[in-house]
């Protein structure tokens, strides 16, 4: 039996991991991990060809995600793995595009990037880790902090309103969004895989426990108590208005899939416009090749 297959008898998503890269950096009781082993467990129920599948990241404790899945994968720059991933679909409109992103990376300094990824219905999926700030560097306050919660610069507590991220990308325009906790594993494995089978920008937005600095800084206890947390807080409503879904410090979490519809993705509208704009002299570029 080759060494690839003993470990994947020891542990199920070990053959989807570049195992000589651990023991990873995350924290005891941090959600990154759980969310990985969910994504490696869509990968498999889905069984996507891994030739035809990559993963990309930008830079966070989220960021190393691109670093221990055993896919091609790129550790690409701050806020920049969406225009990353982008450039790949572009390049190979046959791959599938996965970004695997903190909510710091993408709704902060990546924000620009993402609402204009959603507006062009770009086929690929984004998979938001949020820990509701920005963990890697610190715990300083993010877009996503919730009212009230305290930062590492916002000692007082923070003032700003927070995104919700499942109505900022529904309101761009993105075609598939989901939100859940890392507690919901089997709910996020099936949102990636109907994702993964989507086409158009698909969200997925998982709340997750930074324990080091956010939950520290907070006083909300270790991994299990953030768990405990999102089991007696989380209420799924599959459909809802996603103008309803904003997060109160320590409140209610609305979980569920909010949207799920089909529009032409970016390349099928350049195809369709450049089409009846040029005539036969166009060369279909995108998806439409195929039919
Ligand atoms: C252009 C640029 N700006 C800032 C940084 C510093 N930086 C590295 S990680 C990080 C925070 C990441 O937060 P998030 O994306 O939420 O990921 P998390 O660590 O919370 O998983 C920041 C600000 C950087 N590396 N590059
Ligand atoms: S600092 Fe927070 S987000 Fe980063 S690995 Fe530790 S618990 Fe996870
Ligand atoms: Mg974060």
């Amino acid at each position: 039996m080759k060494k690839e297959e003993q470990n994947d008898a020891r542990n199920p998503i070990e053959g989807l991991l570049r195992m000589d890269r651990m023991p990873h950096i995350w924290c005891p009781g941090c959600g990154i991990g759980t969310v990985v082993t969910s994504f490696a467990e869509a990968v498999k129920k889905n069984n996507e060809d891994l030739n035809k599948l990559t993963v990309v990241s930008g830079i966070g404790c989220t960021g190393r995600v691109a670093g221990y899945v055993k896919l091609d994968s790129f550790h690409t720059t701050h806020g920049r793995a969406i225009p990353f991933a982008t450039g790949l679909k572009l390049a190979n409109p046959d791959i599938k595009v996965v970004v695997f992103s903190g909510d710091g990376d993408l709704a902060g300094i990546g924000g620009n990037h993402l609402i204009h990824a959603a507006r062009r219905n770009m086929d690929i999926l984004v998979i938001c880790v949020n820990n509701f700030n920005y963990a890697m560097t610190g715990g300083q306050v993010a877009a996503t902090t919730p009212k009230g919660a305290n930062a590492s610069t916002a000692p007082y507590g923070n003032f700003e309103n927070a995104f919700s991220l499942p109505y900022l990308v529904d309101a761009a325009g993105a075609t598939y969004v989901a939100r859940w906790t890392c507690l919901h594993l089997r709910r996020v494995t099936k949102s990636i895989q109907e994702a993964l089978n989507h086409r158009g920008f698909s969200f997925i937005e998982v709340i997750t426990p930074c324990v080091t600095l956010y939950a520290r800084r907070n006083r909300l206890g270790d991994g299990l108590n953030l768990l405990k947390y999102y089991y007696d807080n989380s209420e799924i409503q599959h459909g809802a208005d996603t103008k309803t879904l904003d997060i109160d410090y320590q409140g209610k979490l609305i979980v569920g899939k909010f949207i799920d519809k089909e529009k032409p993705t970016f390349l099928d509208a350049m195809d369709t416009h450049l089409n009846e704009v040029i005539g036969d002299d166009y060369q279909l570029y995108g998806r439409l090749n195929d039919d």
